[in-house]
């Protein structure tokens, strides 16, 4: 019998955790595959052949950077502002490109970690000296109303990698929301998002044959005996990736290869799994023209470009209020 009750834990995570491993179905949130082991496996996700959101949006951003520059570029200079900032390696591309054709602009990374801003700052200094940087740490939706509150010059939202797919819907929506409330008029939010595409191509991304992104996926289990001090075997369990090409909609799931029991001590919890039973870790929402221009509409902005590879694999859309 479980003593602890849920609004004694001490973390975030470990709420969601015990919240998401005694319900039925059982999932947990792709949100917490990022810890500093998973944050390295996703680094490698992203050099895999079959993952190829990465390169495509970087080809996308290196073949446009002029087009974006115009776009972008306003009389009384703005404010270049990443939500996710990571290692900034797409991004630079343009911060390369903005700064050479000498446009007034700073850069304002968002991060939740103050390590990867802080490593960002330092390799953007050696790289860009002329760059002007200005950091801030914390929540995305917390940094968005504090900018929303104190800009005065125009700013341009960037959100990358198509992390808007990880999301669920109406989260999507929500996020969507947030953003257009925190833009002025003239504002633009510049967002990169997956498409809808053969769903054999959709189905490796998320299926490599290396086992990089079963791993990716297993971490969770390694994360939660590491901090909730459980005794997970991670090799009992399945990663199950699959491809709904109707809703758009790539799932991943853990499997319990058998009948198991788990202790989690922290959580003072036994989490019981019948043979083949599963565990939810991630939606990777693809979208297309269509339900991106809907999304737009209901959180009260319109697309006013997009830009595109040859096949139409990835998307990066400008929004305006
Ligand atoms: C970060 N995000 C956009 C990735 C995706 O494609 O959904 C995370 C990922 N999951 C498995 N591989 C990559």
């Amino acid at each position: 019998m479980n003593t602890i009750k849920p609004s004694e834990f001490t973390t975030q995570f470990a709420a969601d955790v015990f919240e998401g491993l005694t319900s039925h179905p059982k999932s947990l949130s792709s949100k917490y595959f990022y810890d500093k082991k998973g944050d390295e496996i996703f680094q490698e996700i992203m050099h895999l052949p079959e993952y190829y959101l990465t390169g495509k949006e970087f080809d996308i951003l290196q073949e446009n950077k002029s087009a974006l520059a115009e776009a972008f570029a306003s009389p009384s200079g703005f404010d270049l502002i990443e939500l996710g900032a990571g290692d900034g390696k797409k991004t630079k591309i343009l911060l390369k490109h903005f700064t050479e054709k000498k446009l007034d602009f700073t850069f304002v990374p968002v991060d939740i970690s103050h390590n990867v801003l802080q490593q960002l700052a330092s390799d953007l200094q050696k790289e860009i000296p002329e760059l002007k940087v200005t950091p801030r740490q914390g929540m995305y939706k917390k940094v968005l109303e504090q900018l929303a509150e104190y800009q005065t010059r125009k700013k341009v939202i960037l959100f990358l990698g198509s992390n808007i797919g990880n999301l669920p819907q109406e989260e999507a929506l929500n996020f969507l929301k947030k953003i257009s409330s925190s833009m002025a008029q003239d504002d633009l939010f510049f967002m990169g998002v997956d498409q809808k595409k053969n769903p054999e191509t959709i189905l490796a991304a998320y299926n490599d044959t290396q086992g990089v992104t079963a791993e990716f996926n297993r971490n969770l289990l390694r994360r939660i005996n590491r901090e909730l001090g459980a005794n997970f075997d991670p090799d009992a369990f399945i990663h199950w990736p699959f491809y709904d090409p109707e809703t758009g909609m790539a799932k991943s799931y853990l499997v319990s290869k058998k009948e198991q029991t788990v202790q989690i001590n922290s959580l003072n919890l036994e989490v019981h799994f019948a043979a083949w039973e599963s565990i939810h870790t991630e939606i990777s929402q693809k979208y297309d023209d269509t339900s991106i221009s809907w999304l737009a509409r209901e959180a009260g902005l319109s697309v006013s470009e997009s830009f595109s590879d040859t096949e139409n694999c990835f998307k990066n859309y400008i929004f305006k209020k």
